[in-house]
């Protein structure tokens, strides 16, 4: 087939898929094993001398026993199979590497896409109404690039995303050469690996001016409907949706009984074709397969699934055999193809969880604090290579409510590509940080690269921007894409920062064109961050960079649509380090104002952030002014504020505590609304004085609380980890007065059956 031939299967795999599901083969090893070859008969002639154990190598009888490995395929075809897999399974050199075979992969893909090359077009010429596609299976090695391969350090690996890039490039290399149709990364159990097979894929079809359709399929181990590698189904397709494919399936796994919850969520949420291609159940000593579903069962659960609306392309992982095969085909004969639905084109980010914007979400959180230019304490434990108190801040933040982790290494005493290796590969051993995305902040590109190759989630680029001009913009950006990543972009070009509103909204709009309509980016991964920049600082041309900042955002929204909108909130306030009473003043203002305009998501100081309503009238008029740029002595107005309201210097910022001296109603409200608990208990002992009972504690001040913190959120004056604070405080609350409502219902019972005796 030529090349121009082959980049038009896509256009007919798509006409038949419009038609009917499609059938893929079963099991290569179960057929494999049922020839009970010799130790001789694998390694032929060619291999009579090799130095090690070869036995368990499947691929190896693409040249080994080729006429053996094309029998296998006709069968498959003759029982119905559409699409077969190349015997390539293993075939990249990482994974033969434990047969001393790693220099043997361009011949085993080679002689594997031939053999079954020829038997599809031996059946093709038999049913000529009906043509057989060659898909060539790629495995996903016996290494995996987010998991460490030794107990005593989360951040070392075995196998990195460059290895796997190259190793993978070269098996597809000679795949496409062998003449497959197209390309199946297969059994997916960490995206990471995946992530750096499909970087080598597009890679290969660049180099070659060539395109072939791709499958992919991830295998879930684990019960609760997670990868190997830990993260969801969503999360997962967050991470790879990035990439021009074909179908997305599920296989290996439990059998399809235990797949169906797995499979019903995939045909729900992704806009591309789905496969299934399970094993025959669970493993079973006792069965000739070794697997414990016969091809009657396995059809049946099959029929359901694609009755169900659920599949495209179905088929057989191991166990299978082309019994199976012939009984699923037979089943899916009368079953009507699932509509492939439109993608709903929302911001999706990962990391072992989902993030995605909705229109309806809160405003985003990214947390700052895991920035050596951004807090000292962060920056001197990575200097002196303290990594695990280095990540207790990334904890804190994630605690503090960060929907996202901004990690900046730019110092120049650090080696920034090495420390951002070394963070995020422990960040990734940390399920309780990693399960959310990552935003790689930096202005070197070496280290946000470096970054980009160490996260299976679907990350954030910090940043590009057009200072270097157009040609550098578009490759990094194409490279972000590639990576499977979304970006931020700034607003700088050739001349500089943009400072007016204009000049940012330009700038915002010419790169916004140039990603969407020359690198194909999606505008829902385009982050236009259009320079928050620091007020107050008593230079008269700064007055209304917040002003100009909280207007951009809003044209930008207007004007382009899809496309998010981020800042550096802290940047906001440097005049007043400090000071921190009147910076986070001035955090919680401007993003009031902000937010209202438009702006989705902001690095902030997660866990540190001030109810707008909580700010002193006067404080807040003050800022007010200076953010709005409303009157000219603003500055100063509020530089001789901040004067009164400075913490004093080495002192600790003392809790103010002049809410507890409000009623007694007053202070459960306060305590629901800023989440602290520290006085509850003794304010609800006050309050059982003071209420008739405790149902009506809960009934009158507690839920008159959290009535405010209700209108709060809906006036976006709390942002959502806030009001989950809230709500820990109204559980405890009710944790507490618990108890003694048993006792009084108890008491009431009691007087109620003595009122009974008594009548
Ligand atoms: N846009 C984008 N990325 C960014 C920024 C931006 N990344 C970096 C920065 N700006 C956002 N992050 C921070 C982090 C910390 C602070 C400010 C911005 C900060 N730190 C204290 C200070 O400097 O006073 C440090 C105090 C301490 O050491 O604890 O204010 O705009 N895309």
């Amino acid at each position: 087939m030529s090349i121009a031939e082959r980049t038009d299967t896509r256009q007919l795999l798509e006409q038949l898929l419009a038609h009917r599901v499609l059938m893929l083969d079963g099991a290569m090893g179960t057929m494999i094993q049922s020839l009970k070859l010799s130790d001789a008969d694998v390694r032929g002639s060619q291999f009579a001398q090799h130095p090690l154990d070869v036995k368990n190598c499947a691929d190896i009888l693409n040249l080994t026993q080729p006429a053996a490995i094309e029998k296998i395929h006709r069968q498959y075809l003759e029982a119905g199979a559409d699409i077969i897999e190349t015997n390539t399974f293993v075939a990249t050199s990482i994974a033969l590497t434990d047969f001393g075979l790693e220099n043997w992969v361009g011949d085993i893909n080679r002689a594997g896409a031939a053999c079954a090359r020829r038997a599809a077009d031996w059946m093709t010429a038999i049913t000529p109404d009906r043509p057989r596609f060659v898909a060539g299976s790629i495995g996903p090695t016996n290494r995996t690039a987010s998991i460490s391969g030794n107990v005593d350090d989360p951040g070392s690996r075995l196998v990195n995303f460059d290895d796997l890039r190259r190793a993978y490039y070269e098996q597809v290399a000679a795949l496409v050469d062998g003449g497959v149709d197209i390309l199946l990364p297969e059994t997916c159990f960490d995206t990471l690996n995946l992530k750096a097979c499909l970087f080598a894929i597009e890679e290969y079809f660049e180099d070659h001016q060539v395109r072939l359709p791709v499958m992919v399929s991830v295998t879930i181990t684990d019960r609760s409907g997670r990868t190997m590698s830990g993260q969801t189904l969503e999360a997962f397709w967050a991470s790879i949706s990035h990439a021009d494919l074909l179908s997305v399936g599920i296989n290996c796994a439990f059998g399809p009984s235990l797949m169906r919850p797995y499979v019903e969520e995939l045909a729900r949420l992704v806009p591309v074709y789905v496969s299934c291609h399970p094993n025959a159940g669970l493993p079973n000593p006792l069965s000739p397969t070794g697997y414990d579903e016969t091809p009657e069962q396995m059809a049946r659960t099959l029929a359901e699934f694609a009755a169900n609306g659920w599949l495209n392309i179905v088929g057989g992982c191991c166990g299978t055999t082309p019994e199976h095969i012939r009984a699923i085909a037979a089943a899916m004969q009368t079953a009507t193809p699932r509509p492939r639905p439109r993608g709903d084109h929302l911001t999706r980010f990962s990391g072992l969880e989902p993030l995605t914007l909705r229109p309806e979400s809160n405003f985003t959180l990214i947390g700052e604090r895991t920035n050596v230019t951004g807090s000292k304490k962060f920056a001197r434990l990575v200097l002196a290579g303290d990594y695990d108190a280095a990540l207790a801040i990334a904890r804190q933040q994630v605690e503090g409510g960060a929907n996202i982790l901004d990690v900046n290494m730019d110092e120049g005493m650090l080696d920034g590509e090495a420390a951002m290796t070394r963070f995020l590969n422990l960040v990734a051993a940390e399920p309780d940080i990693c399960r959310i995305p990552i935003m790689i902040d930096s202005s070197k590109w070496s280290v946000i690269e470096a970054g980009l190759k160490c996260v299976q989630g679907k990350a954030i680029v910090n940043s590009i921007s057009l200072k270097e001009g157009e040609e550098k913009f578009l490759e990094q950006a194409r490279l972000v894409r590639r990576y499977g990543a979304a970006v931020v972009v700034m607003a700088f070009d050739e001349t500089g920062q943009a400072t007016s509103t204009e000049q940012r909204v330009e700038i915002a709009q010419r790169a916004y064109r140039l990603l969407t309509e020359k690198v194909g980016f999606p505008p829902e991964d385009i982050i236009f961050d259009p320079n928050i920049l620091t007020v107050a600082t008593g230079i008269e041309e700064h007055n209304d960079y917040a002003v100009n900042f909280i207007e951009a955002v809003r044209q930008i929204k207007r004007l382009l649509p899809g496309a998010k909108t981020s800042g550096g909130v802290s940047n906001i306030s440097f005049s007043f380090r400090g000071n921190d009473t009147v910076r986070e003043a001035m955090h919680a203002a401007f993003l009031y104002h902000a937010i209202k305009a438009g702006l989705d998501m902001g690095i902030v100081n997660a866990g540190q952030l001030t109810v707008y309503e909580d700010i002193p009238a006067p404080l807040r008029d003050a800022v007010e002014d200076v953010l709005f740029n409303r009157r000219p002595d603003a500055t100063e107005r509020l530089v001789a504020l901040a004067e009164k309201v400075k913490p004093q210097a080495g002192e600790k910022r003392e809790a103010d505590l002049a809410w507890r001296s409000g009623t007694v109603q007053e202070r459960l409200a306060h305590a629901l609304v800023h989440g602290a608990a520290d006085f509850l208990d003794g304010d609800l002992e006050e309050a059982r004085g003071v209420y008739a009972s405790c149902l009506e504690i809960i009934e009158q001040p507690l839920m008159a609380g959290m009535q405010i913190v209700g209108d709060l959120f809906g006036a976006g004056k709390m942002f959502l980890p806030q009001v989950v604070k809230s709500a820990r405080v109204m559980k405890k609350a009710v944790a507490y007065l618990m108890p003694f409502m048993e006792a009084e219902k108890a008491r009431a019972q009691a007087s109620s059956s003595r009122g009974k005796v008594l009548l």
